[in-house]
């Protein structure tokens, strides 16, 4: 119904807040899509201004993930029981706001925060199991792009390991269906990443060091 869709439309509206492109703005007086890789996101916050700002943008842009699914479907008084599917559509629309911003030319992050915080919500199990795949990846490859990669793939196998056909009932289809087509959608969004990797010419994470260092 009508809050269906507002609650929609209001987690799209959320997520398409550029928080590490404002950041970058306010902090460095920088414009994020022209340094780096070019990409909106925490990492290329990171390697332009350093870990502290971002970090500052990995909490905003993950924030972006976890209230409209805390805060929307607790408003709705027409939700269904468990909320999972209510929860994942706006989980979802958060995701695709940050992804595709209209205020920037519908060129966004690649998604990987703020589904980090919508997960955390809907999937702490698979989740930790992914934040483990991304810090073993990271250790090894110094690479975020890799272990977003990496950690994204162990999300998928690791909710359909741990919930199996659970993830296909009526009451929870969305959380089946939300673990194979983002993390898909996550991995399409690195594919210039994908291309550099496949030519060796993917960069390891270089922070910004205050100058003087
Ligand atoms: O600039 O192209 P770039 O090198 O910046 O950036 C590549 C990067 C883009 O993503 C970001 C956000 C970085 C977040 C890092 C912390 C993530 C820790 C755990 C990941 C869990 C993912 C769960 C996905 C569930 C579907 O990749």
């Amino acid at each position: 119904g009508l809050q269906l869709v507002l609650a929609a439309l209001g987690s799209a509206l959320l997520g398409s807040i550029p928080f590490s492109l404002l950041i970058a703005r306010f902090a460095g007086g920088i414009d994020l899509r022209k340094v780096g890789s070019g990409n909106v996101g925490a990492t290329n916050v990171a390697r332009t201004l350093g870990w502290k700002w971002g970090t500052l943008a990995l909490l905003c842009d993950a924030a972006k993930g976890v209230v409209p699914v805390l805060l929307f479907p607790a408003l709705m008084t027409t939700a269904s029981p468990g909320l999972d599917n209510e929860r994942v559509l706006c989980g979802v629309c958060a995701i695709l706001g940050h992804m595709f911003p209209p205020w920037l030319g519908f060129k966004g992050g690649k998604g990987v925060a703020t589904a980090l915080g919508v997960v955390t919500v809907l999937a702490p199990a698979g989740t930790g199991i992914a934040c483990l795949a991304f810090i073993v990846t990271f250790a090894l490859s110094r690479i975020v792009s890799l272990s977003s990669i990496v950690a994204a793939l162990s999300y998928a196998i690791a909710e359909v390991v741990l919930h199996g056909s659970d993830l296909w009932g009526p009451q929870t289809w969305g959380l089946g269906a939300f673990a194979i087509a983002i993390p898909l959608l996550i991995i399409y969004r690195h594919r210039t990443n994908i291309v550099r990797l496949w030519h060796g010419q993917e960069p390891r994470l270089q922070l910004k060091k205050k100058t003087g260092e």
